[in-house]
């Protein structure tokens, strides 16, 4: 089958284009939005998607088992090859990890927050990363958990002065503020409250702990401790690939907790980091679900829309985020061998949630719905419900779909209670509810 954008062609209103003019930056986006972007349905250009369930000799996948060892290895190695790199390798009887605090007072005694450092190169004390869990107090045994890095500090989640700072060695977030000044102000983002109300723990890092996000040709954060890294070759793994190989010593370091139930864990990211959390999922088969939250060009966005931010300006601002092979696409998105659907097609069956936000043009909020929607096959092929029979895009605020599932909230960029909401219901629907 062959999709096209015509199908679902819709031309914007006046009141979004202003919004977008207005309203579409973030306190984490540090380029100007919307300069010579495309925000024109009507200018999108034509496009035919590369079919999930057709393999690069021509034959068409009908069973599972050809998904899984045929088609499923092949669009894996294209999205290593030509966009993010190679999955980090290292030796990981080097890595360690250290209790180094806990609190059980959080939110008046509902919750305990526990530190693991997790140290990459032990017994070198750097890199490290501090991973702050905070678990329910009043849990019965080992609870299922989120795992969302943040992009500012630990202490930035919440305004609570006992929660330990941490911070990069090298930054691009909060260089010249004092912990002090920074504290609680990513606070809604992080809706602690309703996590523990529902029975759920929360596990978070600062991304930068793991590589900072600047181009400096790879030299530090975790960069070094990959063996197959070669900054000759096309295909190096690049800053996601090591963000995500970070999130996955998260978990190995989930595993040792006994109060949380690793084999239950949601792996959620917010917008650069719901690229790396999408991009983890698909590597890392042990994450039980992922949510991409406003993760637009280069996470959810379908590449060939080139709608809002494009393969060429996403590598021309942010070169170190994807490997050399990606840069050759900027003027010839139609010739990558892969979109962004058979990103999501490749977390399947496992439970995926794509939200977007209704003044985010710059992710292109339908881009990532179309991503969702050509998903739907393989995720059926798997014997899941897919996108539960959706096909158009729905109203904003109206979460839809069942195994993947979607929603467009009202407002911008970001990451609010309303989308907590969703991704407490979605996890939920995958373990049943906590409470
Ligand atoms: C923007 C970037 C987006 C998105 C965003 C963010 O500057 O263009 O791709 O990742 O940053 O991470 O907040």
């Amino acid at each position: 089958m062959r999709f096209s954008h015509l199908s679902f062609a819709s031309i914007l209103s006046l009141s979004t284009l202003a919004a977008l003019t207005f309203g579409a930056f973030s306190f984490d986006s540090h380029i100007a939005f919307g300069q010579n972007a495309n925000y024109d349905e009507s200018k999108v250009p034509q496009y035919v998607l590369p079919d999930p369930l057709i393999a690069e000799d021509g034959t068409k996948i009908d069973t599972p088992e050809d998904w899984k060892n045929i088609r499923r290895p092949e669009i894996l190695k294209q999205f290593q090859t030509e966009m993010f790199g190679k999955y980090p390798e290292a030796d990981l009887s080097k890595i360690k990890f250290e209790e180094i605090f806990t609190y059980d007072k959080f939110l008046g005694g509902k919750a305990t927050i526990k530190v693991e450092r997790v140290y990459f190169n032990a017994p070198e004390s750097k890199p490290k990363m501090d991973l702050m869990i905070v678990v329910p107090n009043d849990r019965k045994g080992a609870v299922p958990a989120f795992l969302m890095p943040n992009f500012q500090g630990n202490h930035t989640t919440n305004d609570d002065v006992n929660i330990p700072v941490s911070v990069a060695d090298e930054t691009i977030h909060n260089k010249d503020k004092s912990p002090d000044e920074v504290r609680g102000v990513a606070k809604s983002r992080w809706s602690y409250e309703r996590i523990v109300n529902s029975g759920y723990a929360i596990a978070t890092v600062f991304y930068e702990e793991i590589d900072p996000d600047f181009d400096d040709g790879f030299k530090n954060g975790v960069h070094p401790l990959f063996t197959n890294f070669d900054v000759e070759s096309g295909d190096y793994p690049a800053t996601i690939s090591a963000w995500a190989w970070g999130l996955s010593r998260a978990l190995d370091c989930l595993e040792t907790l006994p109060e949380i139930d690793s084999k239950k864990v949601v792996l959620l990211g917010h917008s650069r980091l719901g690229k790396t959390a999408l991009w983890c999922g698909a590597n890392d088969e042990r994450f039980a679900g992922v949510v991409s939250n406003n993760s637009g060009c280069g996470g959810a966005a379908l590449s060939r829309r080139e709608f809002g931010e494009t393969v060429k300006r996403i590598n021309q601002s942010f070169p170190h985020w994807f490997c050399a092979n990606f840069h050759k696409y900027g003027d010839r998105v139609n010739d990558l061998p892969m979109d962004e659907h058979e990103l999501i097609a490749l977390i399947a069956p496992r439970p995926v949630y794509v939200a977007s936000a209704s003044e985010d043009l710059w992710a292109d909020p339908k881009g990532e719905f179309l991503s969702a929607l050509n998903a739907d096959p393989v995720y059926r092929l798997l014997g899941t419900d897919g996108f539960g029979g959706v096909t158009e895009e729905p109203d904003v605020d109206v979460s839809v779909g069942a195994t993947i599932r979607y929603h467009r909230r009202t407002g911008k960029h970001d990451v609010t209670d309303f989308d907590w909401e969703q991704y407490v219901n979605f996890a939920n629907s995958i373990f049943g509810a906590q409470k």
